[in-house]
């Protein structure tokens, strides 16, 4: 079944059946106090305003059979696969791998590494745990969305300019279309949410396409059930 999106910067025709969710990192490391991302000094209820567009994106996707994947950034619990370069940065009040009022900053298996309740993942549906800020990178992601024919990603996540950007940008170079939801995405600073989501579109569509869960309902609402 084929809609027509409208989207920034020209409309696009999707094929559901090829086309998947992709909700990137939202954790509790980085929407609640106390994890990650205030640790490096951040007002985390800054990201809280795409909790409620990710509902609404996860119920629309799943009402209609559509593929949703979740990701979440974190690591190994000995940091094995967390680069140094990584563990060393800036000068945050706890550093990946030492304990929070979350567990251990971005570890697997803590309680900060967990998706937010409100859009925890349902049974079937993949979640990727990836080490780094794009989700293509040491991960099965790719793999995933090949072997079930996805050929549009319909984006959405924390933060815009760094786990979203990365992931859009690994995606395009590996022929994916991506549609970030601009309304489920978030980051702790406005301007590079705004900016981010303008570099995204700008030249054509360097990156991809910028639409909203509201003009994903009103695509789908064309498309019988
Ligand atoms: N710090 C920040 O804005 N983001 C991250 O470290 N990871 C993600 O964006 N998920």
């Amino acid at each position: 079944m084929t809609v027509l999106l409208t989207a920034d910067p020209a409309p696009l025709s999707i094929d559901l059946a090829a086309s998947a969710l992709l909700l990137i990192d939202m954790q509790r490391d980085f929407l609640e106090p106390g994890g990650f991302g205030a640790s490096l000094g951040n007002d985390v209820a800054r990201l809280r305003t795409a909790v409620g567009p990710c509902r609404e994106a996860l119920r629309l996707a799943r009402e209609r059979g559509m593929l949703v994947i979740h990701t979440r950034e974190g690591h190994r619990a000995d940091l094995s696969d967390a680069p140094p370069a990584k563990v060393a940065r800036g000068t945050p009040s706890r550093r990946i791998g030492d304990a929070g009022p979350l567990g251990r900053i971005l570890v697997r298996g803590e309680p900060g590494h967990e998706i937010v309740p409100e859009l925890a993942p349902e049974p079937g549906e993949p979640v990727i745990d990836k080490p780094g800020k794009g989700a293509f990178h040491a991960t099965e992601l790719d793999a995933i969305l090949r072997n079930r024919g996805i050929e549009v990603l319909l984006v959405g996540g924390v933060t815009t300019e760094v786990c979203v950007h990365t992931t859009v940008r690994e995606a395009n170079d590996r022929g994916y279309r991506c549609v970030v939801l601009a309304d489920c995405c978030a980051s702790y600073f406005a301007e590079f949410h705004d900016v981010g989501l303008r570099m995204i579109s700008a030249q054509g569509g360097i990156f991809g396409w910028v639409s909203d869960t509201s003009r994903v309902k009103a695509a789908l609402a064309t498309c019988p059930r």
